[in-house]
């Protein structure tokens, strides 16, 4: 049958015989691809929703194409995620089956869901007639990210936006077929999984994925024909500081064809040790799970450390005032709003939410503080709520944390606050007031609660002890002055 709509990776079909997939030692072509992920597509077809539990390997590549053939939603889960948060997540989204490599142990939430084990085996047959395309509007993924209060929040992805942003992307960094992706994100957000291992497959290039990010394995595949690195700041900051004592490193950097850093900020004296030790520049990027990508330095184009380029073809970018009105100078500080075919649709179950997201006119609030340059470069100065922290990349909301740690018994009270930090951009700092002064609970029983209920990158790695929380007439906590 043919499909009214163009499939999202034609290179399934088209390119059969090249590399599209590479983790360590194993790797699938096109057409091992379409065989392995069209065979898991028929037998999830009638699922409603699936799971998948996104460790970073070939199987969770092969899951996510499945997935997106059957026209099944998917929700990419952190295979370190907490008890509590994994509770939410399979509650909102109430899928009706998980994908997960065999072999793979599954915490008790998902145990209750139909597993469907994602095989690689018998890849080789030549694919059956792909299923017909779904609609644009129809949903492929649904992400979950923090908010300031409150626990994760599923943004639904439609087709649409992860066609208008990889094809925006092709555009603004000459992104072709003839790419090699290298990068160890990891694959259970839009950096990694969207960008790092669908957008490849939109090109009918390949990826190289690292298992996990270190700088050999960097080195070792822009050496060996990678053509672009993707990573966040983290990432980029301990490039830096490794680039003086290893000759080798500089010399793969430089041979690259692009290197792009996004999910938070890198640091101007990153991009400066970078370029030095390397001359070739990182660009930047700048994304949201809801928005995908929304600009980006150019290939072509003048790279600026310190700012994030253009608005993406197809996307509309306004400053506005705290009224809500689009600023008259775009030197001053405004929040940025968007608009475009890159937006998600709405997040799961939170009708109230979704609408606090947009304006009428279908703007979306993203939350982020910025002046343009005069010919029209973003430069992001800050975020609108303290409450959000970035850290390593990831974004983290400081309510989720104080939530987890007030259930804690040694805890009575709790507040979570961000602070610059070199590697990670910014850390997490709790300040507890100890339900028993005499035997506090110790910082590494704190992290690793958090750890347990949340995530391993939600713990905290600093924690102060104090008498009381400063709080102001109202009762509530005086977060400014607890650093002071
Ligand atoms: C330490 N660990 C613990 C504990 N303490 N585990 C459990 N309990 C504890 N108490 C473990 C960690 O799990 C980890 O295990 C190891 O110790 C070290 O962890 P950590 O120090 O936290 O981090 P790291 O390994 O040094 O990671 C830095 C990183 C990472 C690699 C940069 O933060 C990262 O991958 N960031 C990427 C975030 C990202 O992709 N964001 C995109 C979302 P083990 O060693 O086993 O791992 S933003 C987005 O998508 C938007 C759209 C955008 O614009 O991109
Ligand atoms: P997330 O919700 O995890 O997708 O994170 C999205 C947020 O990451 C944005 O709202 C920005 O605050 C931040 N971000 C992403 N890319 C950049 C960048 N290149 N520079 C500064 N901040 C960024």
């Amino acid at each position: 049958m043919n499909s009214p709509h163009p499939p999202l990776f034609p290179a399934l079909v088209a390119a059969p015989d090249l590399p599209a997939l590479r983790f360590g030692a194993r790797a699938l072509t096109y057409a091992e691809l379409a065989a392995a992920a069209g065979s898991l597509a028929a037998s999830i077809g009638s699922a409603r929703r699936v799971a998948l539990w996104a460790t970073p390997t070939l199987e969770t590549a092969v899951g996510v194409v499945a997935a997106l053939l059957a026209g099944v939603p998917v929700v990419p889960l952190n295979p370190k995620i907490g008890e509590r948060e994994l509770g939410h997540i399979v509650a909102d989204s109430a899928p009706t089956a998980v994908l997960a490599a065999p072999g793979d142990e599954l915490p008790a939430p998902l145990l209750a869901l139909e597993r469907t084990d994602v095989t690689l085996t018998g890849a080789t047959a030549s694919p059956a007639a792909p299923p017909a395309e779904p609609g644009p509007e129809s949903p492929a993924l649904i992400v979950y990210t923090s908010g300031t209060t409150g626990p994760p929040k599923g943004a639904v992805l439609p087709r649409r936006a992860l066609a208008s942003t990889l094809d925006a992307l092709e555009d603004a960094w000459q992104w072709t077929s003839d790419d090699v992706l290298v990068h160890g994100l990891p694959l259970f957000h839009v950096h990694g999984l969207i960008l790092g291992i669908l957008g490849p497959l939109r090109r009918g290039g390949s990826v190289r994925h690292l298992g996990r990010f270190s700088i050999e394995g960097v080195k070792h595949e822009l050496a060996d024909g990678a053509t672009m690195l993707f990573g966040v700041p983290t990432m980029y900051h301990r490039i830096a500081e490794a680039l003086p004592a290893d000759p080798g490193l500089a010399k793969a950097l430089s041979g690259a064809r692009i290197l792009v850093s996004g999910s938070a900020a890198l640091p101007v004296h990153d991009h400066e040790r970078i370029a030095a030790a390397t001359g070739r520049r990182v660009i930047e990027r700048y994304g949201m799970t809801e928005t995908l990508m929304n600009t980006s330095v150019r290939a072509d184009g003048e790279p600026r450390a310190g700012t994030v380029g253009v608005p993406l073809g197809g996307v509309e970018l306004r400053l506005v005032d705290e009224a809500g009105t689009p600023t008259a100078d775009s030197r001053e500080v405004g929040e940025i709003e968007v608009r475009g075919p890159n937006l998600f649709t709405e997040y799961l179950n939170r009708p109230d939410a979704t609408a606090a997201a947009f304006t009428a006119d279908g703007w979306f609030r993203t939350g982020d503080m910025a002046v343009l340059d005069d010919d029209g470069y973003v430069r992001i100065v800050g975020r609108k709520a303290t409450d959000l922290i970035k850290s390593g990349g990831y974004k983290i909301g400081a309510g989720e944390i104080e939530n987890a740690l007030l259930e804690h018994p040694g805890v009575r009270e709790a507040a979570v606050t961000g602070e610059p930090d070199d590697d990670l951009g910014e850390r997490i700092v709790a300040w507890i007031v100890p339900a028993d002064p005499e035997q506090p609970p110790t910082d590494a029983e704190l992290a690793g609660h958090v750890a347990a209920q949340l995530a391993p990158h939600k713990r905290p790695r600093v924690v102060h002890h104090l008498a009381e929380l400063p709080r102001n007439d109202m009762g509530k906590i005086m977060k400014r002055s607890l650093h002071a």
